[in-house]
């Protein structure tokens, strides 16, 4: 199977406001995902997003009444206005043993070769990173955990580098971990992951000095890969989760090249602010117009909604020149 990524007239979009000089900025209409948007949920956010044939399919992380945290598919004809499943998605096992899952959260999708990766925070006696695929966002199929717990933020580039999966990662530990780094992990056939790299630490300035995690599937440009992260500040409030952007190697994507000192993005609005966690904006994904460089970045708000706002590739990439 072949996926489609020319440019799309029903990209998601909404012009730079007049006289705004920010690099990211947010759709008028924000949250584009109400908490209770489908059936028995309590919330809505941290989700994956991809194009798919006309329109775009995506992985909602909807925790329920109940508040379990779960998975659901949904789909959009222009990445704004979105039916999400009244029920979690149900994974086929392609494993020898069913591998348990107490929860999922946080889900990525990247389209490798000829099908749509998903991995996700997989409950597993501790966080570690599940793997699934689908080609049609209908079924779903699980194979091994890439790790053995604790890890979080597992989230995959868009190709094989030299011939290897390979998957940005955080370790981690059972609860709201107060520390973290983010490492490389590359396999032959997303099973087996081994030659650990570390990518970088926490602490480069206040936004991202608690701990930093991977958001969205790395986007290709010709200078590397440009990488959207989150990082958290402890306040004496508790956590604030804000995002900013790196560049690292194209062939040793380990080996960062610039680190942004400022965030791109952090919580200012209401509902970023105020919500079931207050103050987090977390990026989950981001669709890229190669053609335009145009982007839109799919982001949780406050644990509780999503949002997205716009950017373009060309500017951000420039900006960290002067903000490294
Ligand atoms: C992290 C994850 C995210 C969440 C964030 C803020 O540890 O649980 O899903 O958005 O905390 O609560």
């Amino acid at each position: 199977m072949i996926a489609d990524f020319s440019m799309k007239p029903n990209f998601p979009w909404e012009d730079k406001p007049a006289g705004s000089d920010a690099l990211l900025w947010r759709y008028s209409k924000n949250p584009i995902i109400k908490r209770d948007q489908a059936k028995a949920a309590n919330s809505i956010f941290n989700s994956a997003v991809v194009q798919y044939k006309n329109g775009f399919a995506g992985v909602f992380r909807v925790d329920d009444t109940n508040r379990r945290m779960n998975i659901r598919s949904g789909f959009s004809d222009d990445g704004i206005n979105w039916k999400i499943s009244d029920e979690p998605i149900r994974f086929i096992n392609e494993t020898d043993d069913l591998i348990e899952s107490e929860y999922k959260y946080d889900p990525r999708v990247v389209f490798i070769d000829d099908r749509y990766w998903i991995t996700w925070c997989n409950g597993y006696h501790g966080p570690t990173i599940g793997i699934g695929y689908t080609y049609d966002f209908k079924s779903f199929y699980q194979i091994e955990n890439a790790f053995v717990p604790f890890n979080r933020n597992g989230v995959l580039f868009p190709r094989k580098i030299n011939g290897k999966f390979c998957m940005l990662n955080r370790p981690s530990d059972n609860g709201h971990t107060p520390f973290g780094d983010i490492f490389f992990s590359e396999s032959p056939d997303m099973v087996y992951w081994g030659k650990h790299r570390f990518v970088m630490s926490p602490g480069y300035s206040p936004w991202q000095s608690l701990k930093i995690g991977a958001g969205p599937c790395p986007i290709e440009t010709s200078e590397g890969w440009l990488i959207i992260y989150h990082g958290v500040l402890l306040s004496c409030n508790g956590y604030v989760y804000s995002f900013g952007a790196a560049l690292t190697d194209l062939e040793k994507p380990w080996k960062v090249i610039k680190r942004s000192s400022s965030y791109l993005l952090s919580p200012q609005q209401l509902y970023e602010c105020v919500g079931d966690v207050q103050n987090v904006v977390f990026p989950v994904a981001a669709l890229n117009e190669k053609e335009s460089g145009r982007i839109a970045i799919y982001y949780g708000c406050a644990d509780t909604v999503v949002g997205l706002c716009f950017g373009y590739v060309e500017q951000i990439l420039e900006w960290l020149k002067h903000n490294n």
